[in-house]
């Protein structure tokens, strides 16, 4: 009988060493940030100055910061992969054109320039090209590609197929079509 408790006993003593190893072993280590050197912000647009501006602020809403804080319509903020840029909307030069900023909204430089409404940039996963949408090529909006650095290389990835495509600039614009339009040619005389 006594041998029967002590083999038991060492076994259930195996049994939680062996537990404890495996728990080790499946504890989560920390992982890395998925994003070195972002700076956790968050970017939105608000007119609440009286139009479209490009805003960061913390992710807890504190320290909302305008980062274009000019008079004219400025929409569809998007980060770079590494939170080092930002790509947006403005119509600071007379239409609908994409541009690249410094997270601090310093440096803002204009990537596209033509007559036709380019919208909608989105920065590629490894931040070399910049997406978007434009009507250049006809009636209906296309998918264009860029790159990030100069706005060279702006290649038609659709061709001239009918697509449908999320057009955020122009239902904002809907919204106060005068206000735009007055902010766009305020500017351009
Ligand atoms: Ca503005
Ligand atoms: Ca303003
Ligand atoms: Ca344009």
């Amino acid at each position: 009988m006594s041998r029967f408790f002590s083999d038991r006993s060492t076994g259930l003593a195996l049994s939680a060493i062996a537990l404890v190893i495996v728990g080790l072993a499946l504890t989560p280590t920390p992982a890395p940030a998925s994003f070195p050197g972002a700076n956790g912000k968050l970017a939105f647009t608000s007119e609440r100055d009286g139009d479209n501006e490009v805003f960061v602020m913390n992710p807890d809403g504190s320290e909302p910061t305008n980062l274009t804080n000019n008079a004219v319509f400025d929409d569809d903020p998007a980060y770079s992969p590494d939170g080092s840029k930002i790509t947006f909307v403005s119509v600071r030069d007379g239409n609908f054109e994409i541009y690249v900023m410094n997270a601090d909204g310093s440096a803002p430089r204009r990537l596209t320039n033509n007559a036709a409404s380019d919208t909608d940039p989105a920065f590629s996963a490894d931040g070399s090209k910049i997406t978007f949408s434009s009507d250049r090529d006809g009636n209906y909006l296309q998918v264009y590609v860029m790159n990030a650095a100069d706005g060279t290389g702006q290649t038609n990835l659709t061709g001239n197929a009918k697509l449908i495509l999320t057009r955020r600039s122009h239902r904002t614009a809907r919204r106060s079509p005068s206000r735009a339009s007055a902010m766009a040619t305020s500017r351009c005389t």
